[in-house]
């Protein structure tokens, strides 16, 4: 069983996807890493877990030599409105971080994930069902990161033999982390608003239609392609997928289902706004279900029904605390 790295390992996908892949391939084999540095006791409920921050390629080599790293799932990155607040940082993250992982994949021959988004796309990518294989000229600088990291992870596979794979991820919805940074936060922030305080002020327009999907689904889309068999991987680092395509106002309307008094109102801001009306209103993810079996469960009503459940436990056994 070769051992499994994940960098970035602390944020929105990684406090779900290490335990996931823990239970899959043992505790022991999944070296969770981060570039927070946690307390003793954090670290020692995570382990085996190791502060380790991807723009340090001598940091990756030491991790991957010592563990004997066979797979890295590469998470670490700023998301779309981080990294519009700094763009260089983001830059040095998410280009230099991939490059670095991918340079000691190569070295050792590691097999490679690297989550890309619908960020890929820009404003003159079609908007509606957008294929596979389209215009990509995002406006972003997160955006632009992560078409040039599907390209870089395509040039390591095609020149070098690298088994890189990957996913245009959409919003991603769940209840274990909060989101670190992202245009699509606003729909986590909804569920914790509406348990809390039975209201939300919403930063993006009730009208803007986004993909979305629930972790639980993005975690086995995950796990499944990276285990699918690499000879029918067309897009191999770059498949669409999605589970839903919601508004604001949809997603208000599905909490309100539940929780009748539930209110939402709007304060635009102009940045996220712009970055999510540059984005695909939804994806046709055909070639994911056709390719590796892509086939999520959670619409809408199911998320905004498990999402509720989980989320009312998770604050009522804070408040016992
Ligand atoms: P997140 O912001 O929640 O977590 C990112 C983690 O990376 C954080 O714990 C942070 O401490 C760490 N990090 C930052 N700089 C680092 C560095 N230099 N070295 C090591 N670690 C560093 O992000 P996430 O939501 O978990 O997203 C993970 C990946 O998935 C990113 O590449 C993101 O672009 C992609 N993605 C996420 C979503 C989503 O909705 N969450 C959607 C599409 C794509
Ligand atoms: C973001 O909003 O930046 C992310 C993403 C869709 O890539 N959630």
């Amino acid at each position: 069983m070769p051992t499994i790295l994940v960098t970035g390992a602390l944020g929105q996908i990684g406090s779900e996807l290490v335990p996931a892949l823990r239970t899959r391939y043992g505790a022991d084999n999944v070296i969770a890493t981060d570039l927070k540095v946690l307390p003793p006791s954090g670290a020692a409920a995570l382990a085996p877990y190791g502060h380790l921050d991807c723009t340090e390629a001598n940091q990756l080599h030491e991790a991957v030599r010592r563990y004997d790293v066979g797979s890295i799932y590469h998470l670490a990155a700023l998301l779309s409105a981080s990294a519009e607040a700094a763009p260089q940082l983001a830059w040095s993250v998410n280009m230099s971080g991939l490059y670095n992982v991918l340079e000691v994949a190569r070295e050792y021959g590691c097999q490679v994930f690297f989550p890309s988004s619908i960020g890929a796309f820009g404003p003159t990518t079609p908007r509606d069902s957008t294929p596979q294989v389209t215009v990509q000229r995002p406006t972003t600088i997160y955006g632009i990161t992560k078409v040039a990291g599907e390209l870089l992870c395509d040039y390591y596979a095609s020149r070098f033999g690298i088994d890189t794979r990957g996913l245009r991820l959409p919003g991603l919805i769940s209840y274990v982390a909060a989101p670190g940074g992202g245009t699509t936060d606003y729909a986590v922030e909804m569920f914790y608003h509406a348990l809390r305080y039975g209201r939300y002020t919403c930063f993006l327009s009730a009208a803007t239609r986004l993909d979305m999907m629930y972790m639980p689904d993005a975690i086995a889309a995950m796990m499944d392609l990276m285990a699918a068999d690499s000879g029918r991987l067309r897009y191999r680092n770059a498949y669409n997928v999605t589970a839903m395509s919601v508004t604001p106002a949809e997603i208000g309307a599905a909490i309100a289902r539940h929780v009748p008094s539930f209110a939402v109102d709007y304060e635009v801001d102009p940045v996220r706004q712009a970055i999510a009306d540059s984005w695909p209103r939804s994806l046709d993810d055909s070639a994911a279900h056709h390719d590796w079996g892509f086939a999520p469960r959670y619409d809408l009503e199911a998320m905004t029904a498990d999402m509720l459940a989980r989320l009312r436990s998770k604050l009522a056994a804070a408040r016992s605390r």
